[in-house]
């Protein structure tokens, strides 16, 4: 039976796990959202919503390795970043930035959102990532990028036009400008950005101007939206994007973080897609609260998706929350060999190598259980929680035996191992808030690996420390993922569970 739970009640993170830098636009009644994916094959996942609180992911833009190329040679944190997703012409247009040798800026499009979606077209010209497209009265085309400097653009063929001209940096001193947006609303050209880096000083500001090109004027108020120096829940608020309902209001969605634990406080599940409110005083945008509890909305919620959290491996392709590290070839993962379940055929030979076959889903949920039945008998390997290829913990059967490998930074060690009957074996891993007592040095949460005895009981072999595998520790802009891999031969899956405990 497939474990199914009704999406939880209206809550921020709207999109939890690691799904940042989410760009929204609406179309009639349906608003779709799209965030960046890095080394993960395939990339750039796309959701849908009927009221911007439920999302359901219908997709992912770059599916083929026609449009996304994800080197070995391009370290973790590297590959997708920030798309711009928006609604012209009758067609979905996604610019998004491939970093490094990955290629570059390129654009898609789309008749239905959910794809399929076109081959990249390449941008050679566009001056920097985080690319915007906006189109003027008269149907020229603008692209922003970080920095922030503009070029004129044809977006159905990439060519850029003219010299980028320099827009507007925002707060003097600040750092990192970057995550533009451009908007019109009534008289004025809206230029919004991020500033201050993605990490614990991050914020919004905007400036507007006469023209897609300015001169912009910045806002008397900005940062408009930043959570720096306070002690909310939710950090490193920014990277947003504006959307109107159909009734007429406004709303940002934007990524934040959830640390836990003593200080400085670390998060697990990377940066997530949150929603704010926005009202407009003077011309001005002004953001309302990040609210965890997003059930006094004014407009009806719809019921929520069913979200399945079980998967039989019952059909043909695998669906769209399942990530792969850089590419999904199907001689190295399948569900075509054996029915019924996920074959994965090894590459490298741990996850530490780059490109090591790992099929997996981010970790939504601050607290919660993975199980998998593992058949090991044509080779190694496991149940792992993977943040990069320095930081991850895995609990790997080879045939007689399982055993508990942690990897952090340099160091890697087997932390447990214990005979196991031959035959398959259903590993288990679950992250748990800290044991108490809970002082300044106290982590984010324990992670525990283990194996189920024939009567279902659970056997902890470790329980292991989860800041190691956490932004703060391993650095870069993703977060957890918990999946199933190959270390050696070929080893296939019956079922993987996912089950949310909290929030
Ligand atoms: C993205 C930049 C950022 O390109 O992080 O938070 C970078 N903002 O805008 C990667 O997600």
């Amino acid at each position: 039976m497939p474990l199914q739970h009704r999406a939880a009640r209206a809550a921020n993170p709207v999109i939890p796990g690691f799904h940042p830098d989410p760009s929204v636009c609406r179309v009639g009644d349906d608003y779709y959202l799209a965030c960046s994916s890095f080394e993960y094959f395939p990339g750039v996942p796309v959701f849908h919503s009927r009221d911007l609180v439920h999302w359901t992911q219908i997709g992912n833009a770059l599916d083929r390795p026609g449009q996304l190329r994800l080197p070995a040679s391009m370290p973790s944190s590297g590959g997708i970043y920030a798309p711009t997703l928006r609604h012209h012409d009758g067609r979905f247009w996604l610019i998004v930035t491939n970093v490094r040798e990955g290629g570059g800026n390129l654009i898609v499009t789309a008749t239905d959102p959910a794809g399929p979606w076109s081959d990249p077209v390449w941008a050679p010209g566009v001056p920097g990532i985080d690319p915007d497209l906006a189109w003027d009265e008269d149907g020229t085309c603008w692209c922003t990028v970080a920095g922030v400097s503009q070029v004129r653009i044809d977006p159905s063929t990439g060519q850029t036009y003219g010299t980028p001209r320099k827009l507007w940096s925002g707060a003097p001193g600040a750092k990192a400008p970057e995550a533009p947006h451009l908007y019109r609303i009534g008289d004025h050209w809206y230029l919004l950005i991020a500033e201050g880096g993605t990490e614990r000083g991050h914020g919004v500001s905007i400036a507007r101007g006469r023209t897609p090109g300015g001169p912009f004027e910045p806002c008397p108020a900005n940062p408009i939206l930043t959570h720096r120096s306070t002690d909310h829940p939710v950090q490193n608020t920014g990277h947003a994007d504006l959307v109107q309902g159909p009734d007429g209001s406004w709303w940002m969605v934007l990524l934040g973080v959830r640390p836990r634990g003593g200080t400085p406080g670390w998060h697990v599940l990377g940066r997530e897609t949150f929603l704010a409110p926005v009202t407009w005083v003077d011309g001005w945008p002004v953001v309302g609260e990040v609210a965890l509890d997003l059930s006094t909305l004014p407009w009806p919620l719809s019921p929520g998706p069913v979200e399945e959290h079980r998967d039989d491996f019952g059909l043909s392709e695998l669906r769209p929350y399942w990530i792969s590290l850089r590419d999904r070839p199907a001689e190295h993962c399948t569900t075509k060999e054996r029915p019924g379940w996920l074959t994965l055929r090894a590459r490298g030979d741990s996850l530490d190598e780059p490109d090591v076959v790992f099929t997996g889903r981010r970790q939504q949920h601050a607290s919660c259980r993975a199980r998998t039945l593992v058949d090991p008998s044509g080779g190694r390997g496991g149940l792992a929680v993977r943040l990069d290829e320095r930081h991850h913990y895995a609990i790997e059967a080879s045939g007689s035996e399982v055993r508990v490998i942690a990897r952090v930074g340099s160091l890697r060690t087997v932390v447990a191992a214990q005979p196991v009957p031959d035959g398959p074996v259903v590993l288990g891993v679950t992250t748990s808030d800290p044991p108490p007592p809970h002082g300044p040095c106290t982590g984010p949460d324990v992670v525990s690996l283990g194996v189920e005895q024939p009567d279902g009981t659970f056997t902890e072999l470790a329980a292991l420390d989860g800041r190691y595998l956490s932004t703060e520790v391993a650095g870069g802009f993703t977060g957890r993922v918990i999946g199933m891999y190959a270390a050696a031969g070929n080893v296939h899956f019956d079922w993987f569970e996912y089950e949310p405990v909290s929030r």
